[in-house]
């Protein structure tokens, strides 16, 4: 073979000869200046970042208050996942379905040559092995990033088992996914480069046939970081379509009771509507204990027992800054007082970080994400809507002992939500498995800043998988229907929806939320105790007033009224918003979802 002329393409340190060849055809296609192999070592994010530092990308916050952390403020038309220029691209459009954008695989492969050709030049290309899930476990799954970005690739080894360890799993022969990712921005002889780099044009795309990522433009989040939403999510749901499993948008939480009987719960919100928090929820009732497995993604397969089993694939919490603080979110502020970078928050004037929410006042000379000194005066945050923090999951100080468990961790109960101001009550309970997969597939929420479309909008987002499904949503709700048929009842998880975000006619919350919210996971776990009382009404069950641990809040009976009635008017409407929905998927829609709809139907005009 001949000696290629980019510093580092060789000698690789791996035997895998398809990941060698893989790797030389990006290079060559890309024209990187050199080539470097991630270890994962600490030496090597060291230097990573140190020339992170030198070109602006990264600044050093301050090593007492805030140890081995950097800041990084992105350039501001790239701030958040571009669904609508992400792609699912398998030959068949209908296999897209109605819920993703969808090109023409050959077509797309030429654009995508296209815009490649030549994206690294003046650049480095960092080789990322990633494992998601616990390395050495059967459900875990390996890739490899190619990036033309060092703040990708310092990220990618908080968020994944990134390095030597995964490349060593792949042996000679093992499977992965390949994953190429480039800021688009490629640096001429001389050209003086940016802290940010990026380019207007987007494109994240997904070939789930050959389970390909491709991502061009952007080294933002979801859209760059590519093992989290591409591969988690889009790849890996197809992965579990085809092989019996869930690749779920949902956190995974372990709850114990004054007795000590344990549940594990998984969650699937919309995002920036409450996993994160739920997740490391600090019980405001005394004797309960909550504890973290995961905060974002859960994989799901049956175990020989019958019962399901969640890993969290990922290492670290890719999380939303605004709206954390000591009285909300406590683990979450410990989690990332060390070896975390933060992206779009605010800098004081001592060098640490700030955003809206973590304290009631914005402190005195603050730089906005912008680079702007901050003017409260002006309306505008000073951290972006969505400002994040990278932090390792474990250094969460509510870390459950078994997040790392192989085997993953069986599940009782599986909560869906959304930000909804009015209808939804508090919590209801499905009445059974088929009745949750329909409230799953008729989630909406009000939309946020994660992602580029419009904040507050009401928008069907089933599952919480909109933006995350590899394939159509139809044959998503048939596969979650498939699940269910495979092992008794008696076993399945329990599915409940639960919405926190309920206001009042003063357009404020009514639920006090966070903390409080283990007063509904206290409901939950004596329901599946067989212990706690209910109403059964036309959506399901709704807990009764007596059942609700309500002790110390200060709640009228309007409040509660609001929180836990089924208005029968309200939901006919909302009901009747459902088959317009339903019928996008055409014949992919199963007819068990349609049967309940019509159930519900019925079920509220008898009441
Ligand atoms: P992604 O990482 O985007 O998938 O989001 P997520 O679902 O993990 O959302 P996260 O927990 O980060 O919450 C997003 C925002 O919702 C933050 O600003 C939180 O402060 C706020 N939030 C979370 N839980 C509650 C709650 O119980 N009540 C209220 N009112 N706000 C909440
Ligand atoms: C989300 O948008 O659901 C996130 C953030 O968790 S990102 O990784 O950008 O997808
Ligand atoms: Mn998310």
């Amino acid at each position: 073979m001949a000696q290629s002329p980019i510093a580092g393409l060789h000698p690789a340190p791996t035997r895998h000869a398809e990941l060698v060849a893989w790797v030389e055809r990006i290079a060559s296609l890309t024209k990187p200046d050199r080539v470097h192999w991630c270890d994962g070592s600490e030496a090597e994010k060291a230097a990573i970042v140190a020339d992170l530092i030198d070109k602006g990308t990264l600044r050093a916050l301050d090593p007492v208050k805030r140890p081995g952390s950097y800041y990084a403020a992105s350039d501001p038309r790239d701030v958040a996942r571009v669904e609508s220029r992400t792609f699912i691209c398998p030959a068949d459009p209908k296999d897209a379905g109605p819920t993703n954008n969808w090109a023409e695989p050959t077509e797309m492969r030429a654009r995508l040559d296209g815009l490649f050709d030549g994206c690294m030049v003046g650049r480095t290309m960092y080789v990322v092995p990633f494992c998601m899930g616990p390395l050495g476990s059967e459900i875990s799954a390996l890739g490899v990033e190619i990036t033309d970005s060092g703040y990708v690739a310092v990220s990618m080894g908080i968020m994944t088992r990134m390095g030597k360890d995964a490349l060593d799993a792949l042996g000679e022969d093992g499977v992965f996914v390949p994953a190429v990712h480039t800021l688009g921005a490629p640096l001429a002889d001389g050209q003086a480069d940016v802290p940010w780099p990026c380019n207007e044009d987007k494109w994240i795309v997904h070939f789930p046939e050959t389970r390909e990522i491709w991502s061009y433009g952007s080294g933002y989040g979801g859209n760059a970081l590519l093992g989290k939403k591409c591969y988690a999510l889009r790849i890996a749901s197809v992965m579990a379509r085809d092989e019996g499993w869930l690749a779920e948008h949902m956190l995974i939480l372990k709850l114990t009771d004054p007795q000590d009987r344990v549940k594990y719960v998984a969650a699937a919100f919309p995002s920036a509507c409450g996993k994160t928090n739920l997740a490391m929820l600090q019980p405001s009732i005394p004797g309960w204990k909550a504890e973290t497995v995961g905060d974002d993604i859960a994989w799901m397969r049956f175990g020989d027992d019958g019962r399901l089993y969640a890993v969290n694939p990922e290492a670290g919490f890719f999380g939303v800054a605004p709206g954390t603080s000591r009285n909300t979110n406590k683990n979450a502020l410990e989690t990332l007082a060390t070896n975390t970078v933060f992206t779009n928050v605010a800098l004081t004037a001592d060098n640490d970080v700030w955003w809206e929410g973590l304290t009631k006042e914005a402190p005195e000379g603050l730089t906005n994400w912008k680079g702007q000194l901050h003017d409260p005066a002006s309306g505008e945050p000073a951290a972006h809507p969505n400002a994040r923090f990278a932090a390792p999951a474990a250094q969460c100080p509510t870390i459950a002992p078994e997040w790392e468990d192989p085997k993953g961790v069986p599940i009782d109960a599986i909560l869906f939500g959304g930000r909804r101001a009015s209808a939804v009550p508090l919590v209801t309970e499905a009445f059974d498995w088929e009745h949750g997969v329909f409230l799953g597939s008729t989630v909406a929420s009000e939309g946020t800043a994660a992602a580029e479309n419009k904040v507050g909008e009401l928008r069907r987002d089933p599952f919480a998988m909109l933006p995350f499904c590899g394939y159509n949503m139809g044959d998503y709700f048939a596969h979650w229907l498939a699940m269910g048929k495979k092992s008794d009842p008696a076993k399945l998880p329990r599915f409940y929806f639960v919405n926190w975000f309920r206001k009042g006619s003063d357009g404020k919350f009514v639920w006090p939320g966070f903390g409080d919210n283990a007063r509904v996971l206290k409901w939950i776990s004596e329901r599946l105790n067989g212990e706690a009382e209910a109403v059964r009404t036309p959506v399901g069950h709704v807990p009764t007033r007596e059942a609700l641990d309500l002790d110390g809040l200060d709640l009228s009976e309007a409040d509660l009224a609001t929180l836990l009635d089924v208005d029968v008017e309200v939901w006919t409407e909302e009901a009747s918003r459902i088959p317009a929905f339903f019928e996008t998927f055409g014949d992919r829609m199963p007819k068990t979802l349609w049967d309940q709809h019509k159930a519900l139907e019925q079920r509220l005009s008898s009441a």
